[in-house]
Formats: C-alpha cells, structure tokens, sequence
C-alpha cells in the first residue's frame, strides 16, 4: 500500500472516542431539526414515544424508528422537508421498481456535505489535485454524475464530464486527454473493457478506477483491474443518503468500506426482528444522516446486506468503521426449488470459471405458479454449456436451465446493469 493524503485527515482519523462525542451532539440536532420542522418525523417519534430530550447517549438511537422508502413514496414530492423550500438548490431521485420515485432534495450546506464526502473518496482512491478523472455515469436525475462532480470541483480536479454512453468516444477522450482515473456504475467497466479489446488498444495513463451503484463481487473486480491495468475502488451511496460516495468508499488496504462516521450512524439489523445485530453477522444495514438539513435519514432501513467488518483503526490510518461489500439487496432475493440465493452469488460463480464473459442474464421462468432459473451467459470458444452448468449446480445444489453465447451477443444496457429479469409462462 503506497503512502496517500487524506481529504480531511482532522475527521478522518479522529479518535474514536471523540468521534462518538461527535455524533452525539449531531445525533440530537438532526432529530431536534427534523422534529421541530416537519410534521412526518414528528408524527412518527410520537407514535414511537420518544422526542428529541430522549437522546442521551448513542444507544438510545434504538429507541427511535425506522425509516424506509415508503417514507419517501407516502410523502411524495417534498413532504419531508425539515428547511424552507426557498432553501432548496438541487434535486435527484430513483425511481426503482414500484413507480413512485424517491426524491432527495439538497440545500448548499447538503451539497457541500455531498461534496466533502466525495472529495475524501477520491483522495482515499489516490486522486490529487489536478489530476484528470472522467465521469461516465448520467448526469441528471441519478445522482451518480452530479454526486462525482461536486466532489471533484472541490477536490480541485480536471473534470471530462462525459456521463454515460458512446463508449468509443469515451476512450477517444481517455486517450486523447490521458485520463488518470476512471468513475463507473460496475458494469460500466466491463462495457469499457468490451470495447478496448474490440478496439485492440489500451489506456496506459489510466491507473484508477472508482465503481459502484451495483453489487461488485471480488471475481468481477479481479476482472476489470486485469483488463483495465488499475487499482479499483468500490464505492457505495444512495439516492436516500444524499448520493454516491456520502457512505463511503473501501480504502487502499480494501479491506471493507469505510463509512464516513462523523456524517453517518451505521447500524446492521436483522431484518426480520429490526434487533441490531452483533459486529460480523450478515443483516441489513441502517444509516442515519449527522449532517444533512433538507431531507435528513434516521435509521433510514437501506434493504442493502452487509455486516461490520471492523471498527479497529484502519492501515490505512482511518477510524472510521469498516463494513463489508454489499453483498445484494434483500429485495433481490430468489428462491427456487427451496433454494435461497442472490444474485450477486451467481455472479460469483459465473466469474470465477475460466473463459466466461462478463455478460450475463439470470431469467426466472414461471409456469404454473413453479419458478425455473435460466442463465444465459457469454464464453469464449470451447467453454460449454455442460461446464458452466456444472459449476452452478455445485453453487447452488441444483442444476439450472441456460445457454452459452458468443461475446457481444448478449445486450447492453446504459447505466445500472438489469441481471434479472421475469418470464410468465402459459
Ligand atoms: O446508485 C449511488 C451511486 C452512484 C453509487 C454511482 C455508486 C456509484 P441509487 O440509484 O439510489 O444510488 O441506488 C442505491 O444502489 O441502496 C445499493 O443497493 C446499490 N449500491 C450503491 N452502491 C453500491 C455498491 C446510487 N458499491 C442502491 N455496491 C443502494 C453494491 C451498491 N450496491
């Protein structure tokens, strides 16, 4: 691991002690903030019995709700606003898979804290003033564009603010201004990589890259820094939370992602019972905003499945505490033939067998209330369809359904990558 600077090394490698104390003062301002200021979170604190004297400590944040998206959806468009509308400056929103959009509304002071979070992530990737970065997701809406951007203006570094698409001028660009680092949704890499070897080139200056926004199993990392030459960093954040990076980023140990703990409260819930769970078992993690005025989180339940990695002191000189990868979605949970998995452990396996591509579909087929699973997915020649099944049937104790294609003919999709998709039989 080679010697780096800190964005904010005052914060970032704050005692932890001192940390705590920290987040105790911001924890009571922001349940006195929203309290006070909107009538949603009011309501709901007194329908649980608590108001903002009860926070004492650290531990009494149990006593207070939980949030969820259905928070956002029942109050749709800025019912949650804890400040003045004329405060407002920007907006993004995901409109995930019921149709009702999450919104997330940001005054300065919420872009500033945006800003802040990202310019610590690039600094923790090795990004320095200066330097060239090209942002490939969208900018609009997705808050992955804007999130990179306001982080790199205050980072002081030298924007190629391409969002996403038109993957061979993408690397004209790359190429033409030597790009150091690279910003992406996961899958973004891949497409990246598909066509530099169709291209038979490569990118010498490119030497980091930053992903996230999609689950990034080791396999497929170990991938994309083959084929790219460069250190990958995975990146983690949410519309809810404010945007990419504000939840942090895994440091150059990678050992698990840092969560910026003087702007965030990090808990990992069973998802069934909501009982905090003890430091390493695997549950859903919960996040709640220290810093954040418009629209502020508390035990916002993010359905994202990790655990707590460490809240040891980093290698890396940090204190601030580690979870692991997202390892899925507890929406995206499958279960066939009594079999219990996410894709995310398909993708794994997938990965990890030589002359696979990286393009795959994971298709449930229904037929009479049965569900079937099909994997398609692109080899390169002499990989057979026997050989991928085979080592799928090992992963998951049964064998699934599927096809082997040439690469490139699997499609494409702009943005975040869809894996699975749903076919109803007669
Ligand atoms: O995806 C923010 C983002 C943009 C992160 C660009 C990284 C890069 P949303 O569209 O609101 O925001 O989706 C948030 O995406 O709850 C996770 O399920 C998933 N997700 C985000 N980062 C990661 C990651 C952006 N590093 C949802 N690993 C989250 C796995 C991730 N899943």
């Amino acid at each position: 691991m080679k010697a780096m600077t800190m964005w904010n090394e005052k914060y970032e490698t704050m005692p932890r002690e001192e940390l705590h104390a920290l987040q105790l003062i911001r924890l009571k301002k922001v349940v006195r903030l929203s309290y006070d200021n909107n009538i949603h979170y009011r309501n709901k604190m007194d329908a649980a019995g608590i108001n903002p004297e009860d926070i004492r400590s650290l531990d009494d944040l149990t006593n207070l709700p939980f949030m969820t998206k259905d928070d956002f959806r029942a109050t749709y468009p800025l019912g949650m606003l804890c400040v003045d509308k004329k405060q407002l400056r920007e907006m993004h929103m995901s409109s995930g898979s019921t149709g009702v959009p999450v919104v997330m509304a940001y005054t300065d002071d919420d872009i500033a804290q945006w800003a802040e979070c990202m310019a610590r992530c690039y600094y923790m990737a090795g990004i320095n003033q200066g330097d060239v970065i090209q942002i490939t997701p969208s900018f609009g809406l997705f808050n992955g564009g804007f999130g990179f951007y306001h982080g790199a203006r205050m980072a002081g570094l030298f924007i190629i603010p391409t969002g996403a698409g038109n993957t061979p001028r993408q690397i004209r660009l790359m190429k033409d201004f030597n790009v150091r680092a690279l910003m992406g949704v996961v899958s973004y890499g891949i497409r990246i990589m598909e066509i530099l070897e169709e291209q038979k080139t490569d990118l010498p200056d490119l030497k980091i890259g930053i992903f996230g926004a999609e689950t990034f199993s080791n396999s497929m990392r170990k991938k994309i820094e083959g084929g790219l030459g460069i250190e990958t960093f995975d990146i983690y954040g949410m519309t809810e939370t404010g945007g990419v990076g504000t939840t942090g980023m895994d440091c150059p140990a990678h050992e698990g992602i840092h969560v910026w703990e003087d702007q965030y409260i990090t808990e990992v819930v069973d998802s069934q019972t909501g009982k905090p769970l003890p430091d390493g078992s695997t549950g859903e993690v919960v996040l709640t905003s220290l810093t954040r005025s418009a629209i502020p989180v508390i035990r916002f339940r993010t359905r994202d499945i990790s655990w707590i990695q460490s809240r040891e002191k980093c290698i890396c000189g940090r204190t601030h505490i580690r979870i692991g990868r997202i390892t899925g979605r507890l929406d995206d949970m499958l279960i066939i033939k009594g079999v219990n998995f996410y894709p995310s452990q398909i993708e794994q396996t997938l990965m990890s067998i030589p002359g696979v591509g990286n393009n795959y579909q994971i298709i449930i087929e229904e037929k009479d209330g049965i569900k079937d699973l099909r994997i398609n997915v692109e080899v390169e020649p002499g990989v057979t369809g026997f050989m991928v099944e085979k080592h799928l049937k090992e992963a998951l104790g049964f064998s699934p359904k599927g096809d082997v294609f040439k690469s490139g003919e699997l499609p494409r999709q702009e943005g975040k990558a869809q894996r699975v998709f749903y076919k109803k039989g007669d």
